[in-house]
Formats: C-alpha cells, sequence, structure tokens
C-alpha cells in the first residue's frame, strides 16, 4: 500500500481534487464521494442539490423539511377515497360467482407532485383496486389486457387449482394484448394475499401491475374485533419509494380516535426488505401471509420482506401525530424532508 500510493502523492491527489472542486461549490468537500454532487453519489429522490460553500445551508434543508410536512397535512381527505379502502367492485353471475373484471392499462401515475412515472394498472389505479371476498366464496376475475404487452396474474397466497395459478407456459398461456382471460376458483384461505402479475414481473408488478387480495371468514369472530381495517402496499423500484402507490407527502394518514384497536395488513410488492416503523404505539404482529401466528409477538418495528404480508393491530392509546415509516432511512427522509415510504398514525382524544 504504502509504495503504491504513498502519503505524498495520497496529498496531492487531495488536493487536485480539492482544487477542482474549489469554488464552484457543488462538491461535498473533502468526503469520500469528494468531487461528486450528493446527488450523483446517494441517488434516490431528495438529494437534490448540492452543500453551500462547503458548509450545510440548515435554514433551506429546515425549510424544505417544513414544507413537506405542511403539504402532508394540507392533503389530508384529498386523495377521493383512492389512498385507503379503493375496493374492487363485483357483480353476482347467475351461476353463483362473484365477478370481478380486471383491465390492464398503459397509464401514467402520480406518486407525489410533479413525480409522474410511465406505470401499468389494474382498473386505471397503483394498486389495483382492493379484492375482498369471504371464505366459501366462488370467485370469477376476467382480465382484459390492453397494454402493449403480454401478461398473466397470479393470486399470490390464495390456494387455487394449478391451472389457475397466473404463470404463463406453466399453466396456461401468455394473456396477449387485446385479450381476456377468466379465472375461477372457490376461495379456500382466509388472510392477507396479493394479486399480481407473474410476466415481465420485475418490471409489471413495481410499475403497477398487483394489489390485495383479501379472504375475509366466514365466521368473522374468527377475526380480531377492530375499529378500522386498512391495507398498506409497500412498493420501491418501479414508481420509487411508495405507500399505496403514492410517496410522502401524497400519502394519507390514519386517523383514530383515542381507544381505537386499528388492524393492517402491510404486504410488500417491491424488490427490497421494509422494515416498517410506527413511533409512539408498538404494534402487534398476529399473522403472517395469511396464518395466523402461534404466538402473536409485539414489537415497534417489524420487516416486510418482498411477497410477503404482515397483520398487525394497534392499540391507539396515545393522542398525537405520529409517524409511521420504512426504517431504510434513505426510503423515507433525505436532505430534502420526508419522502417515500412516511405515513403517520393521527390518534384524536375521544
Ligand atoms: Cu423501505
Amino acid at each position: 500500500m504504502a509504495k503504491l500510493f504513498g502519503r505524498r502523492k495520497f496529498l496531492g491527489m487531495t488536493g487536485a481534487a480539492a482544487g477542482a472542486v474549489g469554488a464552484a461549490s457543488l462538491t461535498s468537500g473533502g468526503w469520500p464521494g469528494a468531487g461528486k454532487t450528493y446527488a450523483s453519489v446517494w441517488g434516490g429522490p431528495g438529494f437534490g442539490g448540492p452543500r453551500q460553500d462547503g458548509g450545510v445551508d440548515w435554514q433551506e434543508i429546515d425549510r424544505q423539511h417544513k414544507a413537506a410536512v405542511d403539504a402532508f397535512l394540507a392533503n389530508i381527505g384529498k386523495d377521493e377515497g383512492k389512498f385507503w379502502g379503493n375496493k374492487a367492485e363485483f357483480t353476482m353471475s347467475d351461476d353463483g360467482y362473484k365477478v370481478f373484471d380486471i383491465v390492464c392499462e398503459e397509464t401514467d401515475w402520480e406518486t407525489t407532485a410533479g413525480s409522474v412515472f410511465p406505470a401499468f394498472t389494474y382498473n386505471g389505479t397503483v394498486p389495483g383496486p382492493e379484492i375482498h371476498v369471504t371464505e366459501g366464496d366462488k370467485v370469477r376475475v376476467n382480465v382484459t389486457n390492453k397494454m402493449q404487452e403480454s401478461t398473466g396474474v397470479h393470486f399470490h397466497g390464495v390456494h387455487v387449482p394449478n391451472a389457475v395459478d397466473g404463470v404463463p407456459f406453466i399453466t396456461q398461456p401468455a394473456i396477449e394484448p387485446g385479450t381476456t382471460f377468466t379465472y375461477e376458483f372457490e376461495c379456500v384461505n382466509t388472510g392477507s394475499h396479493m394479486y399480481h402479475s407473474h410476466h415481465n414481473a420485475a418490471e409489471q408488478v413495481v410499475r403497477g401491475l398487483m394489489g390485495a387480495f383479501i379472504i375475509h371468514p366466514k365466521d368473522a369472530s374468527r377475526d380480531p374485533e377492530v375499529s378500522a381495517d386498512y391495507v398498506m402496499v409497500l412498493n420501491d423500484s418501479g414508481l420509487g419509494y411508495t405507500i399505496n402507490g403514492k410517496s410522502f407527502p401524497d400519502t394519507q394518514p390514519i386517523i383514530a380516535k383515542k381507544g381505537d384497536r386499528i388492524r393492517v395488513r402491510f404486504m410488500n410488492e417491491g424488490l427490497m426488505i421494509h422494515p416498517m416503523h410506527l413511533h409512539g404505539m408498538p404494534s402487534v404482529v398476529f399473522a403472517r401471509d395469511g396464518f395466523n401466528l402461534p404466538a402473536p409477538f409485539t414489537c415497534d418495528t417489524f420487516t416486510v420482506g418482498p411477497g410477503e404480508r404482515w397483520d398487525v393491530l394497534v392499540d391507539c392509546v396515545n393522542p398525537g401525530v405520529w409517524a409511521w415509516h420504512c426504517h431504510i432511512l434513505t426510503h423515507a427522509e433525505s436532505r430534502a424532508g420526508l419522502h417515500g415510504m412516511t405515513t403517520a398514525l393521527v390518534v384524536q382524544e375521544e
């Protein structure tokens, strides 16, 4: 090491690098990424502009943080009911099936003001609408492909006959552009499941072809009694870091009353792990992948891996606005403020 890269030479290089950035002040100075902007070193949303004059413009950092929180608060309720509980409609067929019509399209999708991505959508939204059925239901899902490429729908976690497992060329032909494929099955296993593309999936799923598929027990007493039931679909790679298709500050908070017990179903449709962390109150994790745990456990951070579903209960005992976010912090906060996988639990006084 010393011979190849002596101290003198090292100092010389450091000097050259410092000189190169000099008065432009567009870099981070002497830190390991010297010569590059924060944005080019770290990438990702929110790293934005350079440090100024080798120092930190802390007033600007504070201003951006506050602006994001102000936008989040001003945005509460302005989602037209799409963020929580965007449920798929169905009709009953003469032969006793719940019939869901799902249309796949290529559309633009805005995750937060000014961040518009080319997306794939089920019925025009990311994630697709939540499909809610009851144990024992017979379900028919008509999937119409209006995209420029083929697709297939896998009902992730749902126990279905092999022929409707949704993997093109293994169990069915690809659903080609302009065609419709029909899936029929009986819903036998309760819990929090998903539906998503299983064709060009690393692109189609993270760009939007995914959603919740929830099978409620026929006997409702088998589920915990709750004040409200929410789904948080996590996604990362195709449309940025999102919860239910939106990035902070365009995510919506959960609003509860003191004393409420809420259920939240976390589902990860992305390609990364997301340790989700709620401030102020613990979560009781009671089911994973639709199976009730033999021993529910209490924690404040739990990691939702790709494909996993975690069901938790939160007793809303502490009034206030409590941050709720992924704890891989590059997914949630930067010098430009909170972003991505951040929302809040608002507990109001009774
Ligand atoms: Cu994350």
